[in-house]
């Protein structure tokens, strides 16, 4: 087993809505994006922005002061470095909707603010690197790979990473060591995996920065259910982003990001030692 003492200074300090956004954005903004978008397709959907602003300052009679506050709001998250968190939270559902219509294999779900590249690579049967003291009950995730026919999938890798029992993800936590609850498993010749890891805590998110603000005044919850994230990758065939939650867990029916399906529900068997264990197999799509 991996384990990863913590060593750095600021491990005990309680992790804050600026170090974990501003963490977010500095990775995001590591990777320079683009998009092959027409200059008529973008002029297109500024237009129907722009539009469904005047709609809404028009509706409900948006007033300077409201406006000023949104104006500083704004700043604000910027400078949290939580554009990520609170895009991924309220819009990215709606995009992977749109990109996975037509999708025949396995369900996948939002990708979220808190994904790593290139983590540790690790043999199919595998615990993922943590604490040598990391609480919270042991889970076996166990699956397969496959194509949309059953064929399992040689070569496939499982990317896993996933929030502490206290909720805090490595990488972007301070109270946190970097590598732990995350790795890339690479699947046996018959696409199984094996992995040991230990159950997730629901998440919430900051309530000491603008996206905690804005959620908190509006009367919403900042709470997002129990989660694994995967994506998994096989040669030839159509990468998943998804999540799977837990049967029961809190939050699962009203997760704040909206990025539960029926289909991502696990229900986990505990063994006479307390280990729980659950399978869940991936259907991949061919490449387009
Ligand atoms: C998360 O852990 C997450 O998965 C998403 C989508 C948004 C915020 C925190
Ligand atoms: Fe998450």
């Amino acid at each position: 087993m991996t384990t990863v003492e913590t060593n750095s200074v600021s491990a005990d300090i309680a992790p804050t809505a600026a170090s974990s956004g501003n963490a977010a954005t500095a990775k995001f903004t590591s990777n320079r994006v683009s998009a092959d978008t027409s200059p008529e397709r973008l002029a297109a959907i500024a237009t129907d922005v722009l539009g469904a602003f005047a709609k809404i300052i028009e509706k409900h009679g948006v007033t300077y002061p409201e406006y000023r506050v949104l104006k500083q709001w704004l700043i604000d998250v910027g400078e949290y470095g939580e554009w990520p968190l609170w895009l991924d939270v309220f819009v990215e559902h709606n995009v992977e909707e749109v990109a996975y219509r037509g999708h025949r294999g396995s369900k996948g779900t939002i990708e979220g603010p808190y994904y790593v590249a290139d983590t540790k690579r690790l043999p199919a049967t595998c615990t993922l690197p943590m604490r040598a003291d990391e609480e919270g009950t042991r889970l076996v995730f166990s699956g397969q790979v496959r194509d949309l026919e059953g064929k399992p999938l040689r070569g496939a890798t499982v990317e896993i990473w996933h929030a502490d029992s206290q909720g805090y993800y490595s990488h972007f936590a301070t109270n946190t060591p970097d590598g732990i609850l995350r790795g890339t498993v690479e699947v046996d010749d018959d696409g199984r995996f094996d992995i040991t890891t230990v159950r997730p805590a629901p998440y919430q998110i900051p309530t000491d920065g603008p996206t905690g603000w804005f959620i908190e005044k509006a009367g919403w919850h900042p709470w997002r259910p129990a989660h694994l994230h995967l994506m998994v990758k096989a040669p030839g065939k159509r990468p998943i982003t998804t999540q799977l939650y837990f049967d029961g867990g809190e939050w699962v029916s009203n997760d704040v990001a909206s990025a539960v399906k029926p289909e991502l529900i696990l229900r986990p068997e505990a063994d006479a030692d307390g280990i729980e264990r659950v399978t869940y197999n991936f259907d991949l799509d061919p490449a387009s």
